[in-house]
């Protein structure tokens, strides 16, 4: 009989327990000015493993949701004093996208365009109040789950997936405010190209795995090395980087093709050693991609001139 009538209460806390562990630590924003309603949806919540918060005017909530940038979901009253829920999208959606924070609104007023009106000013759902146990769960675990596929497809959008660097598109996104900055401050930049020398050779002698295990431990050391400046696979076994401090340029690189020279990938049992030619230009030309054309002229000439080098 018990065992019979457990059933859904079993599949109900196998469920509950994970939910309780993926929650663990995500953090969840209530706002409300009624106390009761603020505990309840509280509690509900908590139940769920949620970490959290609460605010009981827009006001609060602004200055909540700033201090504590991990919030990933807002549940949003619309009638508060101070400010409302409507004035507290708008504030909010001028800083932090629809992708980046779900904010789900909550209301009991019979007009019959509320719903609407949050969305359009930007919410990502709404519920109704009264509101039970189940649909909350529902919409609150639905609308993170979809921030979290957009932060999964954003980070593989913008990273190269062997060696978990930012990619081309990452390095010319973010290189092209560094670079509209440095020539409004009139600051020169420099680019540096890097090609890692006879790779081909590498691929024919250990496969192309074991070229694979060299451009991981490429990629440790150049991240490594390169902790300040912007570092980019763009290219089989090519790289960009971006200095905004350009006096360093030179100096940091030598150093960096003196470890490269100087260490080596493990590929099993066996130490793969190998080499890298740099071409730097400290210019700032008419464009990011023409300093590194320039870049990677220079790169040509260290090829040239027997590898393993740099030319400014
Ligand atoms: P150089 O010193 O002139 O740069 O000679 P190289 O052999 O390095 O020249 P090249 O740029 O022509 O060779 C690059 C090779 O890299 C060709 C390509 O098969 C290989 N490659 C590109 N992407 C990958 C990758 O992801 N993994 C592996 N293992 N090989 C790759
Ligand atoms: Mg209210
Ligand atoms: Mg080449
Ligand atoms: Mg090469
Ligand atoms: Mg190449």
């Amino acid at each position: 009989y018990v065992l019979k009538n457990s059933i859904n209460s079993y599949e109900y806390i196998v469920e509950l327990v994970g939910r309780l562990f993926k929650n663990r630590g995500r953090r969840v924003l209530v706002v409300d000015d009624s106390q009761s309603m603020r505990a309840i949806v509280t509690g509900m919540l908590n139940t769920q493993g949620f970490d959290v918060l609460t605010a009981c005017d827009g006001e609060e909530a602004l200055a909540v949701l700033f201090e504590h940038k991990d919030i990933k979901l807002v549940l949003l009253d619309h009638e508060m004093p101070v400010m409302d829920g409507f004035n507290f999208l708008l504030a909010v959606r001028r800083k932090i996208a629809k992708d980046r924070l779900a904010i789900i609104g909550m209301s009991g007023s019979n007009n019959p365009r509320m719903s609407a009106q949050f969305l359009k000013l930007g919410a990502n759902d709404f519920i109704c109040k009264p509101f039970g146990y189940e649909e909350l769960a529902c919409r609150v675990n639905q609308n993170l789950e979809m921030q979290e596929s957009l932060e999964s497809v954003r980070y593989i959008a913008y990273h190269d997936y062997l060696t978990a660097l930012f990619n081309r598109r990452a390095f010319f996104e973010q290189g092209s405010v560094l670079f509209e900055a440095a020539v409004s401050a009139g600051t020169p930049l420099a680019a540096a190209v890097m090609d890692i020398d006879f790779f081909k050779k590498i691929n024919d002698v250990y496969g192309h795995d074991g070229g694979d295990v060299v451009l991981k431990h490429f990629a440790t050391l150049l991240s490594a090395h390169f902790n300040v400046e912007l570092v980019a696979r763009v290219g089989g076994e090519e790289f960009f980087i971006l200095f905004v401090n350009a006096d360093e340029a030179y100096a940091r690189c030598e150093a960096f093709r003196v470890k490269v020279e100087q260490s080596a990938a493990m590929f099993g049992k066996t130490a793969v050693n190998y080499t890298v030619s740099i071409g730097i230009t400290r210019l700032v030309s008419q464009s990011l991609d023409h300093m590194l054309k320039l870049a990677d002229d220079n790169l040509y000439k260290a090829k040239e001139s027997g590898r393993n080098r740099i030319i400014l």
